[in-house]
Order: structure tokens, then sequence, then C-alpha cells
């Protein structure tokens, strides 16, 4: 897929005016914390701050995906046929810089997603509030389409999505944050422009992201289109 082949996708969103979906549930509130613990623990000695394919490597995640509270809603925005594209968990260590740039989930230089067979989900693994690290969203920012990003450089390798172009650094006028406990989750259309800042609390903040597409969801530049992880109907 060169630039000439990507397509804007302007218009109005399957969740809604605001682009967002908050008060979703995927565990318990304890349940989520064990969990965390357990990622804390792996991934502290070298500070791993992206963790690939999270539900191809942990049986929680492969539970998380199909959380029926998640699941159901993710249905009801995209059709009874749900595929996995992509999960990662994102870790934020305190004492790190590792700010997310304002961006859009559905689309970079490999790919893009038809925003209407496909939303993104972030999932609290420990709480995420305001001062750890929690998403930021601009209401309304998927109306206009996919957006021009940056260039893909070092922070890319690093595992950070690329910014929108024009974008500023942090918090924005029109920004809102989205705090939520340990368990919560919320969905987003795939060209909500969202963002998240740095960690500056003595604990570690824990995130588990998702893509999910419904068939014929996702253009590809690859040869090697992603291989997805249906979950429910058919057409895969
Ligand atoms: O987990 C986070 O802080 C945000 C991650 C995110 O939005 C992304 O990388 O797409």
């Amino acid at each position: 897929m060169n630039h000439a082949e990507q397509v804007r996708h302007a218009g109005p969103s399957p969740l809604g005016e605001s682009g967002y979906r908050t008060g979703l549930h995927w565990n318990t509130n304890s349940r989520a914390r064990a969990r965390a613990a357990e990622v804390i623990a792996e991934h502290r000695a070298e500070q791993t701050e992206v963790v690939r394919d999270a539900h191809l490597r942990f049986d929680w995640a492969a539970h998380a995906v199909r959380s029926p509270d998640l699941l159901r809603t993710v249905q009801d925005t995209i059709g009874g046929s749900v595929a996995v594209e992509n999960t990662f968990l994102m870790i934020k260590w305190p004492g790190r810089d590792f700010p997310v740039p304002w961006h859009q989930d559905g689309t970079n230089p490999r790919m893009q997603l038809d925003p209407e067979l496909s939303v993104a989900a972030w999932l609290a693994v420990t709480d995420a509030t305001t001062v750890n690290g929690c998403l930021q969203v601009i209401p309304g920012s998927h109306a206009a389409g996919y957006l021009d990003h940056t260039r893909e450089d070092s922070d890319a390798q690093r595992g950070k999505a690329l910014g929108v172009q024009g974008m500023p650094d942090g918090p924005h006028e029109r920004g809102v944050w989205l705090p939520l406990d340990a368990g919560q989750a919320c969905l987003m259309d795939v060209r909500l422009i969202h963002r998240s800042d740095n960690n500056t609390t003595a604990g570690a903040r824990v995130g588990l992201n998702i893509r999910y597409v419904a068939p014929g969801a996702v253009r590809s530049s690859s040869p090697h289109s992603p291989s997805l992880y249906p979950l429910t109907g058919s057409g895969w």
C-alpha cells in the first residue's frame, strides 16, 4: 500500500459522536491486579516497555480478548465476525521517559484499517490514572479521517506509535483524560486521536492494547498480511 492507496475515511463513527466508549469490564479489579503483578515481576529487571502478541503469550490475555462484556460490545460495533489483528502490552515504568504521542491506531506505513470494520480497545491491567499515564483522547477527532503522521524513526523501533503531524507534544485543549480502574476497558474508533503521558508515580502502569477487526477490514502493503486470530463468526 503506497501513499496514493491510503484512504482518508472521514466520517461518522460506529461508536457515535465522541468516537469512544468507557464503562466496560474485562475482568474483576482484583484479578486484573493479580495479572499486573505477574507482568511486572516478569519484566521488572529488563524494564520491558512493549510486549507484543500478548494474546499468544499469556493465557490471561487470550481470555481477556474474549471477555464477554468487551466482545459483546465489539460485536455490536463491527458485526458478529470478530478477529484480533494485534495486541501488545504497554508498561510505563516509574522514572522512565515514555510518553506516547497523539496518534491514530488504525493506520501505519504498512496497513490501514477500515473504521467501519475495526475497533481499538485499551484494557487497564493496573489502575490507569492521570498521573501514571492513562489515555487522553480528543472526542470527535475520528470525523476528519486519517491524518498525516510523522515518518518512522528510532522511536518506532522502540514500539511507540507514530505521531499525528501538527499536534502538540503534550496535552491538548480539547483532550479528555480516561482514567480507568484495573479490570475496566474502553473502546476507541481506530481514527480517534489519543496519547498517553509519562508515569510520574512510584508503581508501574500496565495496559493491554487490542485491535479487533471484521472480515475485509485490513488493507496491507505487506505480501505477508497480518495473521488474524479469529474469535467469532465466519469469513476468515
Ligand atoms: O498504552 C498506552 O499508554 C497507549 C498506547 C497506545 O495508544 C498505542 O501505542 O497505540
